[in-house]
Parts: structure tokens; sequence; C-alpha cells
């Protein structure tokens, strides 16, 4: 089976990541709408500079969790095709042993020049205006998608969506689009669709299925009872 995965916030929760729109949502006071956008940037980037590089540090000190490596492990044993859509911008996947994944949001592990475009890995603090590793210059933004800026890879999840047998929705409240769209397009493609979330998300009506409780146990007790046909 050809398997699209989209993943949210929560199923690093338990890994000690804070979602957004939960009780402890709130940075500093701010709502991610209002930090999270090229005009809260443009406005005062100290702050926006503040609230990634924050981020940033707290990922050294977290790991992946039981979820994250249940999906590593469905992708390792090759009996399925996986590929996982994560709107979040933290690194957990990769470091439970995903290989396909596509970060739609962006990475906090990553820059983007706003000098010459160029994207670049890096940990450094950008309050501090790194020099650009291409050009020089100090133009330097987190490489995030902010609201009103276009998701990176939507061609080619797209394309995946076009042709998964299986659509499967992770700790996500589906509060924010392209991504809160990915299900309607996927069964409309004729995929199966699954919601694992702690509780039913805004659109849990469109899935097929629904199982609700943490990531880090539902998550892999859907994945070991996963047959050839989902
Ligand atoms: C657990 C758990 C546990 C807890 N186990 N579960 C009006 C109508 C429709 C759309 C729009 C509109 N006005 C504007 C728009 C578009 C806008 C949008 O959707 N806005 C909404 C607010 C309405 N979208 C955009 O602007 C996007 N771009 C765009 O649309 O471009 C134009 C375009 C695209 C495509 C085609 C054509 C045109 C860009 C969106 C960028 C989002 N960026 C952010 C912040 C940056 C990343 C960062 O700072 O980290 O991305 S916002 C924030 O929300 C972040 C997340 O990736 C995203 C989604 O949040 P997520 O992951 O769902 O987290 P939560 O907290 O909401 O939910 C967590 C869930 O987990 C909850 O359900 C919990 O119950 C659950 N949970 N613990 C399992 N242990
Ligand atoms: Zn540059």
């Amino acid at each position: 089976m050809r398997v699209v995965v989209l993943t949210g916030a929560g199923i690093s929760a338990e890994s000690g990541v804070p979602t957004f729109r939960d009780a402890d949502g709130l940075w500093e006071g701010h709502r991610v709408e209002d930090v999270a956008t090229p005009e809260a940037f443009e406005r005062d980037p100290d702050t926006v500079h503040r609230f990634y590089d924050a981020r940033r540090a707290h990922l050294s000190t977290v790991e992946p969790n039981a979820a994250h490596r249940a999906l590593a492990g469905l992708e390792r044993d090759g009996r399925h095709r996986l590929l996982v859509v994560t709107q979040n911008v933290d690194d957990l996947h990769e470091r439970a042993g995903s290989r396909d994944v596509v970060h739609m949001h962006g990475e906090l592990l990553s820059a983007r020049c706003l000098a010459c475009d160029g994207r670049f890995r890096s940990d450094a603090p950008l309050v501090d205006r790194p020099r650009c590793p291409g050009c020089g210059e100090r133009a330097l933004r987190p490489d995030i998608v902010w609201f009103g800026e276009l998701p990176y890879e939507l061609d080619r999840i797209q394309s995946a969506l076009e042709r998964a047998d299986l659509f499967v929705s992770i700790g996500t409240s589906g509060a924010v689009y392209p991504a809160a769209g990915f299900v309607s397009a996927a069964r409309a493609y004729g995929a199966r669709t699954v919601e694992l979330n702690l509780e039913p998300s805004h659109g849990t009506d469109l899935f097929h299925d629904a199982r609700h409780g943490p990531a880090g146990t539902v998550v892999p007790s859907w994945a070991a009872g996963l047959t050839p046909t989902g």
C-alpha cells in the first residue's frame, strides 16, 4: 500500500514539544498567529527570532517518542510505501529513523536568506544576525512557513495524495490549511482515511475511522495492526 501520513504538533507532545492550540500553546503571551507571520517579522524581528531561537535550542533537549519510532519502523519494514508529510518544524521524525519526510512548514534547523534566497542547515541563534553562508549578508530568517506563505513541496504532496491507498492524520487539530484539506483530497482520490489524535480534530467527521488517545500509545498500536490492505 501507498501510505501518506500527515503529522502535527500532537505527535511530538509526549516528547516535550509544546503544541500550538492546547492550554500551554502560548509563547510569552503571544498566539502563534501573532508571531508566525511575515508582518510580525517585519514589525519586530527580534521577538520572532527569539521565539524560534528558543524553540531551536529546546530541540537538543527532546527525543523522539514511540509514535515517531512506530512510523520509522513501518517505513523500514518495507511492506508499505510510506511518505511522512509533517507540519512540524522539529527533526524528531528523522531522528527516529524516518527517511521519506516532507517538512511542509519548514524546519527549525534551517535558515533562509532574504538577500540570495538560499536555504542552509543552521543551528545558530538568528537573533545574533549571523552572516549568510552563501552571500555573506546578515539577512537570515527562520526557514519557517508563516501564515500567508506558500508551504513547501505542495506538488509532491498533491501527487502522493492522488496515489495514496491510505491517508493517516496524526496529532493535528485540522485548523490550518492547506494541510487540513488533505483528508478530503485523499478521500476524493479513493484513499481510506484514518485519524489518530488525542481528541476529535476539527475535521474528524471527514475520516473513515478515528482512534483517540495519546500518539505514543495509539500510533504504535495502529501500526502493529496494519494489514497488507490497511
Ligand atoms: C495530541 C497529543 C498527544 C495533543 N497525542 N495528539 C480562512 C479559511 C481557510 C484558510 C485560511 C483562512 N485565512 C487564512 C487561511 C490560510 C492559512 C490558514 O489556514 N489559517 C487558519 C488559521 C485558518 N494558511 C496559510 O496561510 C498557509 N499558507 C497558505 O495557505 O498558502 C496559500 C496557499 C496554499 C496552498 C494552495 C493555495 C494557496 C501557511 C500556514 C503556515 C502555518 N504555520 C504554522 C507556524 C509555523 C511553524 C512553527 O512556528 O512551528 O505552523 S501555524 C502552526 O499551526 C504550525 C503548525 O504546523 C500548524 C498546525 O498546527 P497543528 O500541528 O495542528 O497543532 P495544534 O496545536 O493546532 O494541534 C495539536 C493537536 O494535537 C490537537 O488536536 C491536540 O488535541 C493533539 N494532541 N497532544 C496525540 N499526546
Ligand atoms: Zn544569502
